[in-house]
């Protein structure tokens, strides 16, 4: 028969993509791009919101190219995964039609909403059954917002996309862990909490796991793409971050990751999840991974705060590449003046380099003028904020790590990863750049029967895949030459 293939559908805050995967115990896990398309916030009905239906068009016309190069190939498109950013969700009503555009985790309209969330529930009583960090974003929080619920359900983005699909309405459970209203302990939904927030019992369709199936296509999507009848949705780790933790190639055990792209995920993975106090003050997180693994981590600032000065400068007519306005940044001293790159100052949209240079100005450092030196100033910070928090994760753990994986789009930003290597003074190992493809699609394939074993199983075969790039910390290199 034909070989079996994988679609992963990866969306992400700034761009979203189709890739073809094929997996094989000899060569690992491999991707074929077959489309890609941009996102980004729109101001839209007076919010800051996500042009859904525009993605959703994106989607189609990726499986529809996908299914076209399988043909192409002798190959058969087994079934779809999809993953996105975590949170954000549509309200659908009783015929399947979303009722707005959904909005973005950007937008400010929960920060209204939190002192009331807080006032039912303290946040002491929140963490100690979700575990989940305070983000001013979270679902909870954005659902307080919501005027009307009467009659409608919520589903995260990713399950959105699953819904139109294949009409089955379900949550995905390492999203789901992002809400708010997740017993991270129980697995289940805090049902005493949607009672306590006069949130309906089904205001989020029932959860399903990472590799359980969701349904078959409906037949208008067989009909647009092209893909084979028996095509199944399958869920994956649906938060990108629970994808793409999944495909670190850790070989070892006592290893941190940081999934660094427009947010950086910094931490390590857990068996159970960490309630106490100090990790709630701390600001850490107990996020659901595949095959009930805990995410123990801290959202810092990412490459957001370089995209949106990027997209400043380009509106003023400054354009110099990314990679030479990273050399020139590279060029610059150590021991420059530093922000806090997690400040929720830098979330909105605009005018970054502005902001940036404010908050410089207030810790009185003098400022960075240049745009190299903003550069170089956003990737020290980053470095820093990467070893403070994993510096707080092992401690808050009482657990040790002796290298730092790097995967997503700042494992190709050299200077970042060196920067990471001497602040934390960790061997850092970079890679792979799509490392949330990489965990949508083996997910997949174990589901199929294509490979098997649990996640160092999958791990292994992202090894065997990927070319991996090794930063030495500086101050290790010094003493070894010396
Ligand atoms: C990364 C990510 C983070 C989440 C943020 C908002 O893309 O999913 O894990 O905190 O986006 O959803």
């Amino acid at each position: 028969s034909a070989p079996a293939v994988f679609a992963a559908v990866d969306i992400g805050a700034s761009s979203g993509r189709v890739m073809l995967g094929r997996v094989s115990t000899a060569s690992g896990v491999s991707l074929e791009t077959i489309h890609r398309f941009p996102n980004g916030v729109v101001e839209l009905d007076g919010g800051l919101r996500w042009d859904f239906d525009a993605l959703f068009a994106e989607v189609l016309k990726g499986l529809t190219a996908a299914a076209a190069v399988a043909r192409g190939n002798g190959e058969r498109i087994v079934s779809v995964g999809i993953d996105t950013w975590a949170v954000d969700y549509g309200l659908v009503d009783k015929t399947g039609a979303l009722t707005a555009q959904p909005y973005s985790y950007r937008d400010e309209r929960s920060r209204a909403t939190v002192e009331r969330v807080h006032a039912v529930i303290s946040p002491e009583k929140l963490y100690a059954t979700t575990g989940l960090q305070y983000l001013q974003f979270n679902t909870v929080y954005q659902l307080a917002a919501e005027p009307n619920l009467d009659g409608v359900q919520a589903l995260l983005i990713p399950d959105l996309i699953a819904f139109l699909l294949t009409g089955e309405r379900r949550t995905e459970a390492t999203n789901a862990s992002t809400t708010g209203l997740f017993d991270a302990v129980s697995g289940q939904w805090a049902t005493d909490f949607l009672d306590a927030f006069g949130l309906p019992r089904n205001i989020f369709p029932p959860l399903v796991q990472p590799g359980e199936t969701v349904g078959t296509l409906l037949p208008a999507v067989l009909e647009q793409t092209g893909l084979p009848a028996d095509t199944t949705v399958v869920a994956v780790g649906s938060h990108d971050t629970a994808s793409a933790v999944a495909a670190v190639p850790a070989d070892q055990e006592d290893f941190a990751y940081i999934s660094s792209g427009t947010w950086s995920l910094v931490g390590v993975e857990l068996d159970a999840p960490v309630l106490n106090e100090a990790s709630r003050k701390a600001n850490f997180t107990n996020e659901r991974g595949v095959d009930g693994t805990i995410r123990y981590l801290r959202n810092v600032g990412g490459l957001w705060l370089l995209s949106e000065c990027q997209r400043t400068w380009a509106a003023q007519g400054f354009s110099q590449s990314l990679p030479a306005l990273l050399d020139s940044a590279a060029a610059l001293p150590a021991g420059g003046p530093q922000i806090n790159a997690d400040d929720p100052a830098f979330t909105a949209p605009d005018n970054m380099p502005d902001r940036i240079r404010a908050a410089v100005r207030n810790t009185g450092a003098v400022f960075p003028d240049r745009p190299a030196a903003v550069v170089r100033c956003i990737m020290d910070s980053l470095a820093a904020g990467y070893a403070r928090t994993l510096a707080d994760a092992e401690r808050l753990t009482g657990r040790s790590t002796s290298v730092v994986h790097i995967v997503g789009g700042g494992s190709q930003n050299r200077l970042l990863c060196q920067l990471t290597a001497d602040a934390t003074g960790k061997p850092v190992i970079a890679g792979p750049v799509e490392a949330t493809a990489q965990g949508n699609v083996l997910v997949q394939a174990r589901t199929a029967g294509a490979v098997t074993g649990g996640l160092a199983e999958l791990r292994a075969l992202v090894v065997t895949g990927t070319a991996l790039e090794h930063y030495v910390p500086a101050a290790a290199l010094q003493s070894s030459r010396s």
